[in-house]
């Protein structure tokens, strides 16, 4: 049976055409401008980390850009080549080829999911199964939906074995074995986009069903203020704790909302989604010395019971955006940007009642850069690319080593102190962001595209 889901398209601009509150805002676009500069500077030093992988740690999940050597990111011992599959939307998107063709020639000639390990479904999706499709969209080479296509497979016993249909956190790549019943917002609901792609590309609904009853079974179950708790038991599909937060681990389940009802035009999604922020509106936002943040709340009661926010919740400012709100996202990136101002690189926790810091590291995050360009594509605004521009600066004068990019253990001090890691999103995240913000991207269609929550490039690739 043919997957047929209305497709809808420029949904943003139907938005604004809505009088969603940007109407006549510049549109972003990718004129030559002084930015190329900087675009030729992000390009550069992603070309040399990329040489630094492949010198010291390819095939690897991930190089130690410090030490020189590489790690594992889903099961010890069974690499993957994270970065390589992460990587190959942004270095395509940039033009470098012959980068290109040396990933996707590791791809076809390595990769292979036939793996005895438990996998987390959550990080195996939003990773490999949205960079594998990323790659598709982007060169057209079969076999990485081939692939794509396996691994998802390897996936669905985490949703088919569970009567809720809630998706259990692990499943063994071999066996289907599941295991952690024991879930949350973020890991249970991050699945439609890629799932949908498949479904459209194979004509399977079957992946686009389950991603989809995963949402619906946490959104009928809201809280009767509207509210949906983080934390999740899988088989009965209940709550297990009633903490309401918009930052991790619930973030990418509320961006899912809304990216499927973008992709897919699925009008259930839209409603769930409007539901959702309209109540987080209400009992959650909170201005303190005149800066927008939202707390975590009990959603029973609506009681307010922690400050701490996470970076990682800044994204959240991009998706007010592209759900319309661009009122509350410009305000709720104003407030990150205070903590930039004040920081420099950001802390991965603060506590927003005085700005303190909870959580010291980095681990060269990309949600900033993320809302940056999400707003700076919804409204025009060159404020957003001098946000990011800052932050790409920040993060070299920082993270840069011998062997490429590295995650921070502490931003208070100085010098920094630093790690000895470079995680796979940094090379399908923020790269690609500042890239598409800064350069004249010929290969991006700046009217109709999709990036997942890794960054993953699903739909806009122009290929000439
Ligand atoms: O994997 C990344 C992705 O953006 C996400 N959560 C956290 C990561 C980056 O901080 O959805």
């Amino acid at each position: 049976m043919p997957f047929a889901l209305p497709r809808r398209r420029f949904l943003s601009l139907a938005a604004v055409a809505a009088g969603m509150g940007v109407a006549g805002a510049p549109r972003a676009s990718a004129q030559p401008d002084g930015w190329q500069a900087i675009a030729d500077d992000v390009r550069r030093e992603t070309q040399w980390a990329w040489q630094s992988y492949v010198d010291r740690a390819f095939g690897r999940d991930q190089i130690k850009p410090v030490s020189g050597g590489g790690e594992d990111f889903f099961a010890q011992g069974r690499s993957v080549g994270l970065t390589i599959v992460e990587a190959l939307d942004t270095l395509w998107l940039m033009e470098l080829d012959a980068e290109v063709e040396q990933g996707v020639d590791w791809v076809k000639n390595n990769l292979s999911f036939d793996i005895d390990a438990p996998f987390q479904v959550f990080e195996t999706n939003i990773r490999l199964v949205g960079g594998l499709l990323s790659g598709y969209h982007c060169t057209g080479e079969p076999r990485l939906l081939e692939l794509a296509v396996d691994l998802t497979d390897r996936l669905m016993p985490a949703f088919t074995s569970s009567p809720s249909g809630v998706p259990y956190r692990y499943v063994n790549l071999r066996t289907g074995a599941v295991s952690r019943p024991d879930t949350n917002l973020a890991e249970l609901g991050t699945y439609i986009t890629e799932f949908g792609t498949l479904s459209e590309l194979t004509g399977d609904r079957r992946y686009y069903d389950a991603a989809k009853r995963a949402l619906q079974v946490t959104f009928d179950r809201r809280s009767p203020l509207g509210l949906v708790p983080y934390s999740w038991l899988a088989p009965t599909g209940t709550w297990l704790n009633t903490t309401a937060t918009v930052g991790p681990p619930a973030d990418s389940y509320y961006e899912y909302l809304w990216d499927g009802w973008s992709l897919f035009g699925d009008g259930d999604l839209k409603v769930w989604y409007e539901t959702l922020v309209s109540a987080i509106l209400a009992r959650q936002s909170e201005v303190v010395d005149g800066r927008l943040w939202f707390a975590q709340v009990d959603a029973l009661t609506g009681l307010k019971l922690s400050r701490e926010q996470s970076e990682l919740a800044a994204y959240f400012a991009g998706l007010l955006a592209e759900g319309g709100d661009i009122q509350n996202g410009r305000r709720y990136h104003d407030s990150w940007n205070a903590v930039q101002d004040r920081y420099g690189v950001l802390p991965e926790a603060i506590d927003y009642s005085n700005m303190s810091v909870v959580r010291k590291g980095n681990l060269l995050r990309p949600e900033f850069a993320d809302a940056a360009l999400n707003l700076w594509l919804a409204t025009g605004d060159d404020l957003y690319r001098h946000r990011a521009q800052r932050h790409y600066e920040l993060m070299k004068a920082t993270s840069k080593v011998q062997y490429g990019y590295t995650i921070l253990n502490d931003v208070t001090t100085n010098p920094v102190v630093r790690g000895d890691s470079c995680p796979g999103y940094w090379w399908s995240e923020q790269l690609k962001y500042y890239w598409l913000m800064f350069g004249q991207a010929r290969r991006f269609n700046y009217d109709d595209h999709y990036l997942s929550t890794e960054g993953n490039l699903l739909k806009g690739a122009v290929r000439q």
